[in-house]
């Protein structure tokens, strides 16, 4: 087993050639543990975003930071999305308007196309409106939003707004995740359910579409 801590120092530190290795290394070994790299991963990324809030990081830190963690889930990405099999159906997933972040995203996506899900994935700083239109064009009634900045939360409200006025609310369930999200969110943004566990999120999803 590799030494967790060590991942998340290297993680916060940047330090790209430790990384890759430790978690090469927890591939070979036949992968277990790869939920705990992930939140070693994910922790790391505390550190940096911490860094960066205090003037040591600046935003190159956090362009490579985004670059290694890509790099990083590509790597254990095979031993975090265990199959659950059977497909239950399709739906949308999308980073909303004004968040450009979409690492956490695309393990959502990956994780919920392991888990038998269809994904259209609109993309990141996607509008309301485009939310909305897709979902009618492709007749999808389980919506996932994801936002890591604070005023994603307002983006995913806007959104669940514009299903009201699209007279579509009552049609589709909507799961909100993502950094900044709570229970108290949940119900101000006034979607169905929230999550920070990507895995949690594919248990919702797969019970709403079965
Ligand atoms: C990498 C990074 C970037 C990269 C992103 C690259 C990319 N392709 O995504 C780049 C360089 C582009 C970037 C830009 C910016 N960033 Co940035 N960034 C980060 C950093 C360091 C890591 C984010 C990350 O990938 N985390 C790892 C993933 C795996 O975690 P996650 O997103 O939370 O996802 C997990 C869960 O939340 C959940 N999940 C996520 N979505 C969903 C959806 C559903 C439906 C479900 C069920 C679950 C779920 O599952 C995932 C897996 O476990 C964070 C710091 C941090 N603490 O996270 C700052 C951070 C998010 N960024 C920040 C800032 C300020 C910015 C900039 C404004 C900087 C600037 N001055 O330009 C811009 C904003 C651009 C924009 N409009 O979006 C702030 C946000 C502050 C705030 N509260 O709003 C943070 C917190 C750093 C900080 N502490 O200051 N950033």
């Amino acid at each position: 087993m590799i030494d967790f801590e060590r991942l998340k120092t290297a993680m916060g530190e940047l330090d790209n050639d430790t990384v890759v290795a430790l978690l090469e290394k927890l591939m070979a070994e036949g992968g277990e543990g790869a939920d705990q790299a992930l939140a070693a991963c994910q922790e790391g990324m505390n550190t940096v975003g911490d860094l960066f809030e205090s003037g040591e990081y600046f935003v190159a830190d956090l362009i490579f930071a985004g670059e290694l963690m890509t790099q990083a889930m590509d790597i254990i990405k095979p031993a975090i999305v265990a199959s659950a099999g059977g497909n239950v159906g399709k739906m949308l997933l999308c980073t909303v308007q004004g968040d450009m972040h979409d690492i956490g995203k695309n393990i959502v996506k990956a994780m919920l196309e392991a888990g038998g899900v269809e994904v259209v994935d609109l993309g990141i700083d996607v509008a309301p409106e485009a939310i909305v239109k897709a979902a009618k064009e492709q007749g999808v009634k389980v919506i996932g939003l994801s936002g890591v900045l604070t005023l994603a939360i307002d983006s995913m409200k806007a959104t669940v707004e514009a299903f009201k006025k699209a007279g579509l609310r009552d049609d589709v369930k909507i799961l909100i995740g993502g950094a900044p999200v709570t229970g108290e969110y949940c119900s101000y943004v006034g979607a169905d359910a929230w999550s920070l566990n990507a895995a949690k999120g594919v248990e919702i999803c797969r019970s709403w579409l079965n």
